[in-house]
Order: structure tokens, then sequence, then C-alpha cells
């Protein structure tokens, strides 16, 4: 196998792991309920283009992306399917939105009537976006529904074809909140013909939880990548999640330190006696952040601790004893019995799992596996290229 990286630094993908997810999904929510897989943020930092492939194959009917250069980026990488544009697009933009073939969200009556302004061609599809309680994007009104849906009437340039909210806290195990949104979706749903709509408020947490109250589509995120919506979920899901996820590096340099040498900036970390201290090219502008900086990684199947302050591009690691340069360290993912989780690096960062694959930058290669086989190579800082193997 070639690769066209040079730093020893990547990003596993393990498409099987979103075929799988994906297909469990679909078993569980039955076969009358469309499956939107959501691959906004560059496929939540998987890659978006390959995440939406292996989810369409698995079953998936439609993609979602939060704004109109992700939509446009995935027709230019040859993705036929329709794709939902969840986020707002400026009005001025709504030609190039046709020209791309895209699914437009209406959030309001005046963002539609400057869209219609700036519109020449017909039957551009759009989904209206109600807020049920998010408080971040959509109609908030039955009114304002109203004059949308009148608006469309006598517009040739837009057709209504879906309707959609998002929940606040339906990953929560205290469903009030989460009720009282779907009642008000329910509410706006009485204020519009809906017979012919794709309607869907469901992301993974609904789905997982409540597959009797989805509508006819679920878009699903965070577990179509093997990840629970929550702490809270984690120990009741209807079927395994699998990780596509994880993160490597190698050792790239291995040096014995005498008792009383500091390491990195600042010079915070003091040996306490002769180490071995080996160097890892990974740092916070991988998305490897300075607050990792007393984190473990996995070399040989074995947790070790990362020592001294997180550095741009390299990081360092106290070894039990000599490695040699070469030696592979996870810093997500399994090596043996051990693994690092997602979750882990969440719960270190006290934030939620969702955060950690987005921020690992573009800089670190993503490496794509099928079978077993890798399959392709996305390194942004060089050219893209197929590996045959
Ligand atoms: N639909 C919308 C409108 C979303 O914003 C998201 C996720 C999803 C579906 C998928 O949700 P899931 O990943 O929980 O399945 N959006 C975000 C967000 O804006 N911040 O974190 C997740």
């Amino acid at each position: 196998m070639q690769a066209d990286f040079y730093r020893d630094t990547w990003v596993e993908v393990n498409l099987d792991a979103i075929e799988q997810n994906v297909r469990n999904m679909k078993n569980h929510i039955g076969d009358l309920v469309d499956l939107i897989a959501v691959v906004k943020a560059n496929g939540y930092g998987h890659g978006a283009k390959q995440v939406a492939e292996s989810a369409l194959h698995a079953g998936a009917s439609m993609l979602a992306v939060a704004f109109i250069d992700e939509a446009i980026s995935l027709r230019q990488q040859g993705i036929k399917a329709p794709i939902l544009v969840l986020g707002a697009i400026r009005a001025a933009d709504i030609e190039l939105a046709n020209k791309y073939d895209l699914i437009i969200t209406c959030f309001s009556i005046d963002w539609l009537m400057e869209a219609g302004n700036a519109c020449m061609s017909h039957g551009i599809q759009l989904h209206i976006k109600v807020d049920t309680g998010m408080g971040r994007l959509g109609v908030r009104e039955e009114s304002e529904l109203k004059k949308i849906v009148n608006y469309v009437e006598s517009s040739p340039h837009f057709q209504i074809t879906g309707i959609f909210t998002h929940f606040a806290t339906a990953d929560e195990d205290e469903p009030s909140y989460f009720l009282t949104q779907y009642k008000r979706f329910q509410q706006f749903l009485s204020f519009i013909p809906h017979e012919k709509l794709l309607i869907h408020c469901a992301n993974s947490a609904t789905g997982l939880k409540f597959p009797s109250k989805l509508y006819n589509a679920v878009r699903l995120g965070i577990s179509m990548y093997g990840l629970s919506p929550s702490v809270d979920m984690k120990n009741s899901l209807p079927f395994t999640l699998e990780e596509a996820f994880s993160l490597q590096t190698k050792l790239v340099h291995v040096k014995k330190v005498p008792k009383g040498t500091k390491i990195s900036y600042g010079a915070t970390y003091e040996a306490m006696e002769d180490e071995w201290i080996g160097t890892l090219p990974i740092g916070y502008a991988d998305g490897w952040i300075r607050k990792l900086r007393d984190s473990e990684v996995l070399i040989l199947g074995q947790r070790f601790p990362l020592v001294g302050r997180i550095c741009m591009d390299q990081c360092m690691v106290r070894l039990p004893y000599e490695l040699p340069v070469g030696t592979k360290v996870t810093l997500i993912g399994k090596q043996d019995t051990q693994k690092i989780s997602i979750d882990e690096v969440a719960n270190r960062l006290d934030t939620i799992n969702y955060e950690i694959p987005c921020m690992i930058t573009s800089r670190v290669p993503r490496l794509y596996f099928k079978g077993n086989k890798s399959c392709e190579l996305i390194n942004p800082l060089l050219t893209n290229m197929t590996i045959e193997s």
C-alpha cells in the first residue's frame, strides 16, 4: 500500500461500521421511515463524501448538511442523492441552490419573499423548518406558517416537499420538554396539508428512543458514526453502535532522559527518575488540544501518559522502556484489549462526543477502510489518491 502522507499521524475511518450503524437503524425504524444521513461538518469530521456514499449504500435515501458550500462540495464529488441544506442560506443564493439541485430550508416568510424576488427558476424544493422549542431557526407561529403556505401556492418558484423541527432534549432521561416540543410540532402540522410531505423531527436520540414518534423520516447524525447521543442513553441503546473513527500516530523520536530533565514548553514536567520519553507528531494544530496534556495513549495494547505541554505539532509520552521509533501509538481507538473511546476523550475535556472527531483538523489525513482493507486516502494538504492494495 502506498499512501501520500508523510507525517505519521492519521485518522482511520471504518466505513463498514458506518454501514452497519445505518442498517441497524433502518431495521429499528422500519421500512416506512426514510433515513436522512446527516453529513454536515465534513461528516462530523469523518469525511462527508465517504460517509454519504456508505450511508446511501446501506439504505439512506437523503443527505443533510448545514451550509450550501457543503452541499456543493458533495455535488462536485459526484454525489447525486437528494441533499437537504438544514441551515439558512442567503436568499440571494437561491439560484445557486437550484443549479446544484438542493432542497432548501425555509425558516421565515421574510426569507421566502426575498428568495422569491431573487429567483427565476421553477419548482425549487423547500422543507419548512418550524421552531418548536430549540430557539435556533424556524417559524414560531402558525400565522407565519400559513403565510408561507399561501405564498408558495401562488408562486411558480417553489414547492413545499417537507416540514421539520429539531429537539433540544431528546437525548435526556426527563422527557417533558421533548414531549412539549413534539406536541407543538403536531399543532403546526394541523395548519399545513401534509399528506405528501416528508415529515421529520427525529435526530439520533429520538430515532433510537421513540421509534413510534418519527413521522416518515429520521435525521441520523451521531449514531451513524457509532456514538451514543448522550451519556444518559448509553446503557439503554436498542442495538450496539460501532465507532467508526480512530486516531493513530507513531513514535518519531525516543530518548532516555536523566532524572530532573524538563519536558516541553514552560518546563512544567520534570522526570522523577531516569525515564524513556517518546515524541509524537501530533499537536494542538491537529485538534489534540493543550487540555489533553494529562491524557493517555495506547502503545502495544497498554496505556501510557502524555507528559508536558502539548505543542502545536508534537507532544511527548512517557514510555516504560525503550521502544523503537515507528511504534504505532493510538490516541483514539483500540489496541488489543484496551480502548480509548471518543467518549473517554470527551469526558476528559468535559464536552460531548460530537465535538471530538469534529475538532481533529483537516491537517490530519483520513484513511478509509472497507472490509478491513484501506480503500481511500484524503489528505487535503496533498493531492487525493485512491490506494490500490
Ligand atoms: N438535524 C439537525 C437540524 C441537526 O442540527 C442535527 C445535529 C441533526 C439533525 C443530527 O442530530 P444527531 O447528531 O444528534 O443525530 N446538529 C448538531 C448541532 O447543531 N450541534 O450538535 C449536533
